[in-house]
């Protein structure tokens, strides 16, 4: 393959295409971004709208991100992910390492939804606003007993490692798995910062790996240039009166 990847994703928010593009970041891969382009020059939402309208031969996508892979087009964030990092050596070879690396990917994703539907709980199709009161209640159960017991897995996971096996949460061994978390630990922070704040303290191996895999030279250089999109609108929101 010849052509460097193409990611589909909605421009202007990090969303599920952070996922993806942190392994290509990490590994200093190739990518076109293609809906950051402008539309005079093939990207845009167009180009987007265009991928889901069915503009290519072959398995049609539901939603993005998107990944296009030479003849190889891909969705599902967890697929694409295992994909790049089966290719790009971010999960070891041996069949055990890659099935519970894409177990623990499923559940990061798992949490994503959890962390989307705080803020839309009824329905995708409407506002924040139109769904303010459930939201409310569907945030009180998410910080009080989801949250923690995600997180509180994830922590769990990385303190059954020896002492000395050091990185990640795969096996003690650092995996694209650790990009994910890190992400999806950066998005908590933003969006619900008294929580996360208030559940800190208990959770001192994840709050190392994010401040270890943040400092990875390629992912470090990634965070701090204009690539990287700031939290805002998308999955991670931060509205105070969720954040209870
Ligand atoms: N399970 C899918 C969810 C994909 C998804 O919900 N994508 C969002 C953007 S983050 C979207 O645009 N969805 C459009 C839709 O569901 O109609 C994945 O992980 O890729």
């Amino acid at each position: 393959m010849n052509q460097p990847y193409q990611l589909y994703y909605w421009p202007g928010i990090p969303g599920r295409g952070e996922f993806v593009r942190l392994i290509l970041e990490d590994t200093g891969t190739d990518y076109v971004d293609v809906a950051r382009l402008p539309e005079g020059e093939g990207g845009g939402v167009a180009a987007l709208e265009g991928l889901l309208a069915g503009d290519r031969p072959g398995l049609p996508p539901l939603a993005p991100p998107i990944l296009v892979a030479g003849d190889l087009t891909i969705a599902q964030t967890a697929n694409i992910c295992f994909y790049l990092a089966t290719r790009h050596d971010r999960v070891p070879p041996d069949e055990a390492s890659r099935w519970h690396a894409n177990q623990l990917q499923l559940t990061i994703l798992d949490l994503v939804d959890e962390i989307h539907d705080t803020h839309h709980p009824m329905s995708v199709a409407e506002a924040y606003e139109a769904q303010r009161p459930e939201a409310a209640r569907r945030a009180r159960a998410f910080v009080a007993l989801r949250l923690p017991k995600f997180l509180g897995y994830f922590e769990r996971v990385l303190a059954a490692h020896s002492a000395d096996a050091g990185e990640g949460l795969l096996d003690g061994r650092f995996s694209y798995v650790d990009l994910s978390m890190t992400y999806v630990l950066q998005g908590l922070a933003f969006a619900f910062p008294a929580a996360m704040g208030a559940l800190a303290p208990k959770l001192p191996r994840l709050r190392q790996l994010e401040a270890r895999t943040a400092r990875r030279r390629k992912l470090a250089a990634y965070l701090e240039s204009d690539r990287r999109a700031a939290f805002g609108d998308g999955i991670f929101r931060h509205y105070p009166e969720l954040d209870v």
